[in-house]
């Protein structure tokens, strides 16, 4: 049976133009954690209760209906402290989760890969250090749900100088993956394909995007990424490689997608796997056309990018799900700095627009040339036909000859092959 929920926010002025769409990005949040949200309460206030967060009376109000609807947990769309979460769950009577604690528990259901959930592990613990008060009234209650979820298989401590020990041992376990994240990047430059990155929002589209040019290109289902229609689908960067027939090929890398005012424990975990991204070639923003809040979506975007210290890399922005509206979209994203698409990943429209896009920023600065391969060098060759497909390769005394189209950098490698 799934935990049913109450949802609250508190409409403030500073936030009284987000508010709406933050809410309903709360309750998506709530159902990707598996919960049944079955009521929203909203209270306008001028400022915060520094002893409850919505006000005494409030709570009281809540506590009532929460009781009329049988509801198990209140989820408040804020981040609170470890006495108001107390302060809420003596008035109210039910568990209180908040916002960070909620995609905390995402994550923590979605972690696979070593990193992720040590990543995971460390966010939790450092939300649980200042919160103990709080938590250790949940941990008392019967059931599991929100808020009690660990990626591991540990149970979740509650002991203060052992939740220390624990952040100090996750960091250095942490360290070591991340190191052997660097080595596999240097493999993977060293395999000479261009990399492609996806970034956008969560639940743009990004992982069907990926799934639609694997199959585009031909390679086999098995290799399909996870896309759901739930915020955090994806949480682990995934390489794949997309050999089209007639274009470039690269490497494709999925990543986990954005939110806005991530939670501060989160945003290590968020920056690490999204650092891969600082090593593309190409990025292809991904924005969902479809939704109202795109603006805000694109702010998030360029925080990151900003946040990452992302420059000089190529950016082509990808309007998702085109089938959802109409072409007013195509006016308002006119003025946009970068090269602009439209697609629709679900109907299969316009991939092959994209592909054109990709090779012709991957082949910006191009130059043909003619060279020569020596037959002793079978690797660089396979290499080679394997990045330029070389419309013309003959073989000749000394080795193979190809026509290709090769960028500057590669120029550099190849130059002594050149004739
Ligand atoms: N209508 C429509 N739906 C789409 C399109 N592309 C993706 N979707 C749907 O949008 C939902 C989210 O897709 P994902 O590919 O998982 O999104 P994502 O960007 O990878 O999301 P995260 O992994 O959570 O960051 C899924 O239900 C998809 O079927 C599209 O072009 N049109
Ligand atoms: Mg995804």
């Amino acid at each position: 049976m799934s935990e049913k929920v109450l949802i609250v926010g508190l409409k403030m002025p500073e936030n009284r133009h987000s508010y709406e769409d933050s809410m309903q990005e709360l309750e998506a949040l709530a159902e990707s954690a598996g919960a049944e949200v079955l009521g929203r309460v909203d209270q306008s206030a001028d400022r915060i209760d520094s002893k409850t967060f919505i006000g005494s009376g409030k709570a009281v109000e809540i506590g009532e209906l929460a009781e009329n609807m049988e509801i198990d947990t209140v989820i408040i769309n804020h981040e609170l402290s470890g006495s108001q979460i107390k302060n809420l769950e003596d008035v109210i009577g039910k568990k209180i989760i908040d916002r960070t604690n909620l995609i905390l528990d995402i994550f923590a259901l979605r972690a696979k890969s070593v990193e992720s959930v040590l990543q995971v592990e460390l966010a939790q613990a450092n939300y649980r250090l200042p919160r103990l008060v709080g938590y250790r009234n949940y941990l008392s209650r019967t059931g599991g749900g929100i808020g009690t979820r660990g990626p591991g298989e540990q149970k979740l401590e509650t002991d203060r100088r052992h939740i220390r020990r624990e952040i100090a041992s996750i960091k250095a376990r942490l360290k070591k993956q991340v190191d052997n994240r660097e080595i596999t990047r240097k493999q993977r430059k060293s395999s000479e394909l261009p990399v492609v990155a996806l970034l956008g929002y969560t639940n743009a589209g990004k992982s069907t995007i990926m799934n639609r040019l694997i199959e585009y290109t031909g390679r086999s289902a098995d290799k399909k990424v996870y896309a759901d229609d739930r915020l955090f689908a994806t949480l682990d960067t995934r390489h794949i490689r997309i050999m089209p027939e007639e274009h470039e090929s690269f490497i494709l890398a999925d990543t986990v997608g954005l939110i806005r005012d991530i939670p501060v424990n989160l945003i290590e975990a968020f920056k690490s796997t999204l650092e891969e991204i600082k090593y593309a070639d190409l990025i292809l923003i991904v924005l969902d056309a479809s939704t109202e809040s795109l603006d805000r979506q694109k702010s998030a975007i360029n925080e990151t990018i900003e946040d990452l210290k992302i420059g000089g890399i190529p950016i082509i922005e990808v309007y998702n799900k085109m089938d959802l509206v109409g072409d007013d979209l195509l006016l308002n994203s006119k003025n946009s700095e970068n090269e602009v698409i439209y697609i629709s990943a679900l109907e299969d429209a316009g991939i092959e627009k994209l592909l054109q896009s990709i090779d012709s920023v991957l082949n910006q600065d191009s130059i043909e040339v003619e060279i020569i391969i020596p037959y002793s060098e079978p690797a660089l060759i396979n290499q080679i036909i394997e990045k330029y497909k070389p419309q013309i390769k003959k073989s000749v005394d000394n080795g193979m000859q190809m026509r290709i189209m090769i960028n500057r950098d590669d120029y550099d490698k190849l130059e002594r092959y050149v004739i």
